[in-house]
């Protein structure tokens, strides 16, 4: 499977996790990932599943962010993994070859390596500066997620920052997709603002 086009990461201190991945998925999202840093295991399998179930009724993608051992027991399609987490060898091992492995990055050694060790996808971030993640490091910018692109022939998409009014410039760089939280999980209507996400996406390259 080749993942492209709006990726939606859930955030409670926005949302909660279920609704927001709903409004998201009736407005067209087709990956879902489960990202919670502060609950509990049992607390992320108990969402996970529900997460599970709401992402099948919608034929969509379900990823959990950092765990995979809980992206294996909720049976989601894959896991995201950051710099610091399991290596990727590691995690393909465990889940197997058709089990989706994406990997964060912000330098162009960073996604090489991914991509031989056997990523499906690339995170390349933080795009543009933001307070959802404090501990993103300094915004990487458009012009990084272009020369990754050059470099490594995976669907690479972006993240950090992105809104509706700078969606384009990513898109611009060559990312097969954008991930976001706040544009849509803090957006007073989700299921518009997922639309309006998903609009630019479909214009054609030229008109982009
Ligand atoms: N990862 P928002 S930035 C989860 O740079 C995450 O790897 C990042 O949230 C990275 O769309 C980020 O609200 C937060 O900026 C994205």
């Amino acid at each position: 499977m080749r993942l492209a086009g709006l990726y939606v990461i859930t955030e409670p201190a926005l949302r909660d996790p279920i609704e927001g991945a709903r409004l998201a998925l009736e407005g067209s999202a087709r990956i879902i990932q489960l990202r919670d840093k502060q609950a509990t295991t049992r607390q992320l399998v108990e969402t996970g599943l529900k997460l599970r179930e709401l992402t099948r009724q919608y034929g969509a993608v379900l990823i959990v962010n950092d765990r995979l051992d809980v992206a294996l027991a909720v049976e989601a399609d894959g896991v995201h993994l950051g710099q610091d987490d399991m290596p990727v060898p590691m995690a393909r091992k465990i889940a197997g070859e058709n089990f989706l492995i994406g990997v964060s990055v912000e330098t162009v050694e960073e996604a090489r390596q991914a991509e031989a060790e056997g990523a499906h996808y690339l995170g390349v971030g933080p795009m543009f500066a933001t307070a959802t993640k404090p501990d993103a490091g300094e915004p990487v910018g458009p012009e990084r997620l272009r020369a990754i692109k050059q470099a490594v022939s995976l669907p690479v998409f972006g993240i950090g920052g992105i809104t509706i009014e700078n969606a384009l410039a990513v898109l611009k760089a060559g990312a097969d997709g954008i991930c976001v939280i706040s544009a849509i999980m803090g957006a007073p209507e989700p299921v518009a603002a997922t639309r309006q996400f998903i609009e630019l996406m479909r214009l054609p390259y030229e008109k982009r």
